[in-house]
């Protein structure tokens, strides 16, 4: 069999796949169920039985039946491995086996017995998945997404789990899941608050590696990835295609609410949109959100305020670092949608050795929109972005109200301006300090490169 046929997520996925796939079959196979029939038998009853009275020690001692079963630790099969890729669940949660009425080993029975037995178990998947328990709203893995409910965790092969409009595919709940080489396409939760997608990370620890999410989504947040607080860390993952509705509808590909970190490291963001805020990625104000060596390409906001878009990512007041990697061609296409790139809205964003080019906002801040906040630029190039025409200042960046901006070591080229500020756009009450940057060949009508609306504008020291 070819496991990996159906991945998108490429050749990368298969440091996992098919080999420990195939070595916990094996595993499974020589230590599975059978395991009851092989020792305890033979040798028990009569080691303990032997001397006293043959007829009181049967009588007390659990012994001669099936008596190893209760006072023997649970002979537990994990791995589980996956084989049936339909939904019906375990027969005996907590027995050790994953096994269906039918015998077989589901993706919902896996889940069963995982969070029946205490401790950290490991699903394995030896074929795809499709959701087929209609009934979102249910938190205890019995119809609709998998509730992880204990430490788990899913290895993928490269497998795919459909969760076919259903509900989303996994609710974590305060636990610790880790998942890695998996495709989750098809989720969708609907109604007021409905967040997440694809995976719900409600104040747990949730990890995802080498695995894509696509082509899912959220009526309030998290297209594909809703985190709750908690922990969430993304490596080598594709967000893609995954979209909010009106609810507010931020964050398109993942959103984070309170006081959380994620962070987002080799991975890849394209093709999300959000009907507000963050096409790409959203940020909370208690948010810690590290953005490294990551793809952020073609995401689109709609919001339509001034302080609505971020067509690639949306900081609300939090901590957003971004290093490496590029924001390209993202849309802040609302009426006043601003920051096409990057929209950081009182919050502390910090860019590093990043390449920001081609993306569009109606309002102002073609790549970057920062309102009031602290925005610092180090080694970044940022080129041909541009803004509409409602008015359309600040091509490459735009700074509205009391805030600071500084770009250092970078180049700030080929941006353009309906109005003002091809490259750069410094408010009345902003304190803009731009060093050995190359700020050149931008157009506008008003201050093709640079312009200042009466705020505190140095370039290398000397005011604009
Ligand atoms: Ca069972
Ligand atoms: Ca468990
Ligand atoms: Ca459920």
């Amino acid at each position: 069999m070819s496991p990996q046929r159906t991945t998108p997520s490429r050749t990368r996925s298969r440091r996992f796949g098919t080999a420990a796939v195939a070595v916990l079959a094996v595993a499974a196979a020589s230590c599975g169920s059978d395991s009851d029939d092989t020792e305890p038998a033979a040798s028990d009853a009569p080691a303990t039985t032997a001397e006293p009275a043959e007829a009181e020690a049967p009588a007390t001692d659990p012994p001669s039946t099936d008596a190893p079963a209760t006072d023997v630790p649970i002979a537990d099969d994990s791995p589980y491995i996956v084989e049936d890729a339909g939904d019906a669940a375990d027969a005996d949660p907590g027995d050790g086996v994953c096994a269906t009425d039918e015998g077989s080993c589901t993706l919902r029975a896996a889940v069963d017995e995982a969070n029946a037995i205490d401790g950290e178990q490991t699903i394995s998947l030896s074929s795809d998945v499709t959701l087929a328990t209609a009934g979102a709203d249910e938190d205890a893995n019995a119809t609709g997404d998998f509730d992880i409910t204990d430490d788990l965790v899913i290895e993928g092969g490269g497998w795919v789990i459909d969760a076919d409009r259903l509900d989303r595919v996994f609710h974590v709940q305060g636990v610790s899941l880790d998942l890695s080489n998996i495709t989750m396409i098809n989720g969708l939760v609907e109604g007021e608050g409905a967040s997440g997608g694809a995976v719900f990370n409600d104040a747990g620890a949730l990890s995802i590696a080498d695995s894509a999410l696509t082509n899912s989504s959220a009526t309030r947040a998290g297209g594909a990835i809703e985190a709750n607080e908690g922990m969430t860390s993304l490596m080598a993952v594709e967000l893609s295609g995954n979209s909010t509705g009106d609810g507010p509808g931020n964050g398109g590909g993942l959103h984070l609410t309170g006081a959380g970190t994620v962070t987002v490291a080799d991975s890849t963001v394209a093709g999300n949109t959000a009907t507000a805020e963050g096409g790409g990625l959203w940020n909370s104000a208690g948010g810690t959100f590290e953005i490294t060596n990551t793809m952020i390409e073609g995401n689109t906001a709609n919001g339509a305020a001034p302080d609505s878009g971020g067509g690639g990512l949306y900081n609300d007041g939090g901590t957003m670092t971004v290093n490496g990697g590029t924001i390209d061609a993202n849309i802040a296409d609302g009426e006043a949608g601003s920051g096409g790139g990057i929209l950081n809205n009182l919050g502390d964003l910090t860019v590093t050795d990043t390449v920001i080019t081609n993306n569009t906002s109606v309002r102002a801040g073609g790549g970057i929109e920062a309102n009031e906040g602290t925005t610092t630029l180090m080694s970044v190039e940022m080129s041909a972005n541009s803004t509409g025409e409602s008015p359309g200042n600040g091509g490459g960046l735009h700074l509205t109200g009391v805030g600071t901006v500084t770009v250092t070591d970078s180049t700030v080229t080929g941006n353009i301006a309906t109005a003002e500020g091809g490259g750069l756009w410094n408010s009345a009450g902003g304190t803009m300090s731009v060093t050995g940057t190359d700020a050149s060949g931008n157009d506008a009508p008003d201050g093709p490169d640079l312009f200042n609306d009466g705020g505190t504008f140095t370039v290398d020291g000397e005011n604009v």
